[in-house]
């Protein structure tokens, strides 16, 4: 049977929750700040790099032009050290459910799997995760270019295991994630729900609903 060559992974939202985290810690920010916001336009966030988040918050709260660059990292920086604080407490049990059965299954089939976060802290989170041996190429966040919904994180990923495209599947939690796998003209596996999932070729509530044979033979479905 005709197989992908590839899975890459989004980690935030789709490997484990550290969503929550980042939500939390920008809040935290967004008080001092004076801004405040909810769970709805955090979804906006979702797969955005740091400061291209903190860009948003700012305009949110009709803040965009208060704040120097410099002011701005010491911003990004607050918020990330309220984010690692929280991820400092993750262990091997805030694997989302499913996660770990699917890559022993693709570890055993011999498909590649790949990482494609926008997190400058992805190696931490998967190290205290226990799960940096399933991986077989994890994308640098600092070394790509543009960040989502541009396709280079994915891109990054297909070329450093020499594979087409057609042959790399992609599953992500935000619309910014799938909108990224779509340029990079990938399958794309939504996790979350529907309206925030655009575009994805097939759509999971949750990491538990995911099996390898349900992606596969989707997948198989675009394969001539
Ligand atoms: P950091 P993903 C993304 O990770 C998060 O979804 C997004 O909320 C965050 O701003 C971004 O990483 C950068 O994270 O501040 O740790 O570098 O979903 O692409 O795995
Ligand atoms: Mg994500």
């Amino acid at each position: 049977m005709l197989l992908p060559k590839a899975f890459i992974f989004d980690l935030d939202g789709v490997i484990t929750d550290t969503a929550e985290c980042h939500f939390m810690a920008w809040r935290i920010l967004g008080e001092a700040l004076g801004i405040d916001f909810d769970r709805s336009f955090n979804e906006t966030l979702k797969g955005v790099s740091r400061m291209g988040s903190l860009e948003r918050i700012l305009t949110y709260g009709n803040k965009a032009d208060v704040y120097t660059n410099e002011e701005k990292v010491r911003l990004a920086n607050e918020k990330n050290k309220a984010y690692v604080d929280l991820v400092s407490k993750i262990t091997k049990e805030d694997v989302l459910p499913n996660i770990l059965s699917l890559l022993q299954s693709l570890r055993n089939k011999n498909i590649k799997i790949g990482l494609a976060s926008a997190s400058e802290n992805a190696f931490e989170v998967i190290d205290r995760l226990g799960i940096r041996h399933y991986f077989d190429y994890i994308a640098d966040a600092t070394k790509i270019p543009n960040s989502k919904p541009a396709p280079d994180v994915f891109l990054d990923v297909m070329h450093g295991f020499g594979f087409e495209s057609t042959e790399c599947i992609g599953i992500e939690d935000a619309q910014a994630g799938i909108e990224a796998i779509k340029a990079a003209n990938m399958f794309a596996v939504g996790i979350g729900k529907k309206s925030e999932l655009i575009g994805a070729d097939i759509i999971f509530e949750n990491t538990e609903k995911m099996t390898f044979d349900l992606v596969v033979n989707q997948w198989l479905k675009g394969q001539n």
